[in-house]
């Protein structure tokens, strides 16, 4: 039986007009064989982490339904990657035309010489943890969290400077779903309020 598999793409990029080359992967994740391109976020400006003194960089998430295995579909984005002109000159964390990671493959967790899954990066990249919130609200992390606690609780590296095409206002933090009987005890104050003995 075939099998189809969720794979959640980061993409970035901050050389060679970022955008259009976003634009342009997004256009390739769709060429994939036995792969369909389900969604993607918005395209996000944030500072560079790592070495400073490069441009700001673009980046994306792309939700793919894909029958690729994973180490398949990594052979694939190195290829797009490629195309788009991406040299790899072994500097460490330096400015790239295109970055293609695979951030989440079900919820596979596993590491061997060429592939770390969940991405190493996701849990603490808010450049990656933004789009993909847009992408999937909803969405569970392999640590059984939930995506949008794991925001508002992680204290990020990284600022996101905006989404491209809006003014360039910081991004606020998505508002926490109430659930359970939450609600009630954050607002229980104002309907009781608390009284001193004396
Ligand atoms: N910094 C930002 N802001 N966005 C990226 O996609 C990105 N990618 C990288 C490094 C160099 C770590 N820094 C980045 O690979």
């Amino acid at each position: 039986m075939i099998t189809s598999h969720t794979a959640y793409i980061g993409l970035g990029s901050n050389l060679q007009q970022p955008c259009q080359q976003i634009q342009q992967a997004l256009f390739a994740l769709k060429q994939l064989p036995t792969t369909r391109l389900i969604g993607h976020s918005s395209l996000y400006r944030s500072p560079p982490l790592g070495p400073t003194g490069q441009p700001d960089y673009i980046n994306a998430v792309a939700i793919l339904a894909t029958e690729l295995t994973p180490h398949a579909l990594l052979f694939r984005l190195q290829a797009i990657e490629t195309q788009q002109g991406r040299v790899r000159n072994g500097i460490r964390w330096g400015p790239r035309t295109l970055d293609l990671d695979i951030l989440l493959y079900d919820n596979l967790c596993f590491t061997d010489s060429h592939l770390t899954l969940p991405h190493p990066g996701l849990y603490e990249r808010a450049f990656v943890l933004y789009p993909l919130y847009e992408c999937a609200p909803d969405l569970v992390l392999p640590n059984g969290r939930l995506l949008v606690e794991w925001i508002q609780e992680v204290n990020h590296h990284q600022p996101l400077l905006g989404k491209e095409g809006s003014s360039n206002h910081p991004l606020f933090l998505p508002s926490l779903p109430r659930r359970g009987w939450g609600w009630l005890l954050a607002i229980l104050p104002q309907i009781i309020p608390f009284k001193k003995p004396f």
